[in-house]
């Protein structure tokens, strides 16, 4: 099986531009190709990794990866996929996002040596306007930039110059990776099509109709309950572990969907087409276990945080089903509760009805009382059942949280000043 079957056993084939031309090019020439990403912000989330993931099977297929940060398309703003203009980011944002994504994709990707990295404003920011009208505008036909969808669509709503010429920088990007390292193929989302397909028009009009280049975009991850994909409560789920820690990201992929983890084992995971398959019959024998989804948590979390980390989200999320939490490091408390609303509270000892009433845990002494006589509260992982039980804030967690469960799943965290 070659890496296209293999891709399109993965689902991650939406269009291509001559899928028989590049199956005989790959299979005589271990070839260079590219993925951009934009720096729109200063951490990656998992719709920038699903491009990725595709160039880390090429790599190892044994093809040059290069990924592409756009310090210089950055500057200007895509308006693939956007019903409306983008507000300008400033040049100091662009510098930071830019810094901060090289550092991540070096640090995810960069390991094996074998993917190259590159920021489009090397050459961009070196075209002056005369020579970039002459050179580069003059081969493209409004008529024809007008009927790409990514723009077509924004005739209505209104399209700056500005976001209207982007499709011109990527072409020159393609361009110029093709004549300064041989890069003969261009990856991308859905959204990408309009982009990729300017510029092999570009090179095959500047090199030449038989300049051997090629457009792949992989499909719009969709999820069976049709809501968005890689989109949680708390938002986007990024890959710096500052903004999604290693244990979010694993639940992330954890409480998938029994319609969409077989899609997303094959999508974004390297196990091979048995150990998926084997996963898929225990979706429909046992789904219960939920082994798929603890496969796919494994996979996806190691590759992106490591071993180690992954290791410790899983370990956190045992200890959590299990309900012993004084296990816990107050670190761990920290990746667990962080994000959650946290009351702060003195260090001083309390009765703990008083102090669940006094920190807004419970309504009314009433009810925290019914509540511990029912057994319903547990302090730091400990039912407490005797109503002049006195809480000492600091016993637990380093002397930083109180962690408090009411009932089956409700957890409130009190910080200690
Ligand atoms: C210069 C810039 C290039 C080639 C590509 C680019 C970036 C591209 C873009 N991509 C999106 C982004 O950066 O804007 N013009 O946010 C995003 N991409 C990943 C996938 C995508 C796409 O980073 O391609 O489809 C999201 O999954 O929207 O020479």
């Amino acid at each position: 099986m070659d890496i296209i079957e293999d891709l399109k056993w993965r689902g991650a084939i939406n269009q291509e531009t001559d899928e028989e031309g590049l199956r005989e090019l790959l299979k005589d020439k271990k070839i260079s190709l590219y993925c951009g990403t934009d720096p729109t912000g200063d951490s990656l989330h998992i719709g920038h990794l699903i491009p990725f993931i595709v160039l880390k099977r090429f790599e190892m297929a044994g093809y040059h990866p290069y990924i592409l940060i756009g310090g210089g398309t950055g500057s200007i703003g895509d308006p693939s996929g956007r019903k409306t203009e983008r507000q300008l980011q400033t040049k100091k944002q662009v510098e930071h996002n830019v810094k901060a994504l090289t550092d991540q994709v070096t640090r995810l990707f960069g390991g094996s040596g074998h993917i190259s990295f590159v920021n489009n404003y090397d050459w961009l920011s070196k075209i002056n306007l005369l020579d970039f009208l002459r050179d580069y505008g003059k081969e493209f036909s409004v008529n024809t930039m007008i009927k790409k969808d990514v723009v077509a669509s924004r005739l209505e709503n209104g399209i700056s110059f500005t976001e209207f010429t982007y499709q011109i920088l990527q072409s020159v990007d393609f361009l110029n990776l093709y004549k300064e390292h041989d890069v003969q193929l261009q990856v991308g989302g859905a959204d990408q099509w309009g982009n990729i397909t300017a510029g092999i028009d570009l090179i095959h009009k500047k090199e030449g109709q038989d300049a051997k280049v090629f457009g792949l975009t992989i499909p719009l991850m969709l999820k069976a309950d049709g809501t968005k994909f890689g989109k949680t409560a708390g938002g986007a789920v990024w890959l710096d572990p500052e903004k999604t820690s290693p244990y979010e990201f694993y639940q992330f992929w954890l409480n998938q969907d029994d319609r969409d983890v077989v899609k997303y084992l094959k999508y974004f995971t390297f196990l091979s087409h048995e150990e998926i398959d084997e996963l898929a019959k225990k979706v429909e024998t046992e789904p219960e276990k939920r082994e798929a989804q603890r496969a796919l948590a494994r996979e996806v979390t190691k590759f992106v945080h490591g071993e180690e980390a992954m290791q410790e989200a899983e370990k956190i999320s045992q200890i959590l089903f299990s309900g012993d939490i004084k296990e816990l490091t107050a670190k761990q408390v920290e990746q667990v509760f962080g994000k959650m609303p946290s009351v702060e509270v003195s260090s001083e000892k309390q009765n703990l009805v008083i102090w669940l009433v006094d920190n807004g845990i419970e309504p009314s002494r009433r009810q925290a009382r019914e509540d511990v006589k029912n057994g319903a509260i547990r302090v730091n992982g400990e039912r407490i059942l005797d109503l002049d039980y006195e809480l000492d804030p600091t016993a637990a967690f380093d002397g930083k949280y109180v962690v408090i469960r009411r009932g089956k799943k409700k957890y409130f965290l009190a910080r200690v000043k």
